[in-house]
């Protein structure tokens, strides 16, 4: 079993753009499968390449309570979006912390699985607001830079406090 290192905020290295893959290889089909392995030993319900410094376009989410409903979304691209509604996130980067976040309640979403074929999915609820999270680390933003300039002021000098 590989279990990869997640960055913890506010670690640079969390800003950094993901880039598209431009082919689902072998290598990539590794990346997913350790990244599922690290998720579920740290007992998320999703990663991003970007936690574990991969800066790829690849995300893993499992919401299921029985941990055996794993999605992967390679490139993934928000095709729509509607509604709003507010959901408490956490962030395995950012541990201990658990925030209200606004964001789209309804989505429909095009990617790549883990064959490298292309799929579009619906969702809503957790599933939606998961993908929504996972996908802002692939742009390098953590959900923490929805707060107030003073909260997130506040919240970084108690995590950098933290990791000396
Ligand atoms: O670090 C991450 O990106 C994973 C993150 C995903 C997430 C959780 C909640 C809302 C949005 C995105 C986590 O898995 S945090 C830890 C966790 O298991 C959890 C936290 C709050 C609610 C449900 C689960
Ligand atoms: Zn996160």
């Amino acid at each position: 079993m590989t279990s990869m290192k997640i960055l913890q905020y506010p670690d640079e290295r969390l800003h950094k753009l993901a880039t598209p893959v431009r082919e689902v290889t072998v290598e990539i089909q590794t990346l997913v499968q350790d990244m599922t392995e690290t998720m579920y030993a740290a007992h998320g319900i999703g990663l991003a390449a970007t936690q574990v410094d991969v800066h790829q376009c690849v995300i893993v989410i499992d919401i299921s309570d029985s941990r055996d409903a794993l999605h992967v979304f390679i490139n993934p691209e928000i095709i729509a979006a509607s509604g709003e509604s507010t959901c408490e996130e956490g962030c395995l980067s950012v541990p201990g912390v658990f925030e209200k976040v606004r964001r789209a309640e309804y989505i429909t979403v095009r990617a790549l699985n883990i064959d490298g074929d292309s799929f579009v999915i619906s969702a809503e609820g957790l599933l939606a607001v998961c993908i929504q999270h996972e996908m802002d680390h692939l742009l390098g933003k953590v959900f923490v830079e929805y707060l107030s300039r003073l909260k997130q002021l506040r919240l970084k000098s108690k995590l950098k406090k933290q990791q000396k």
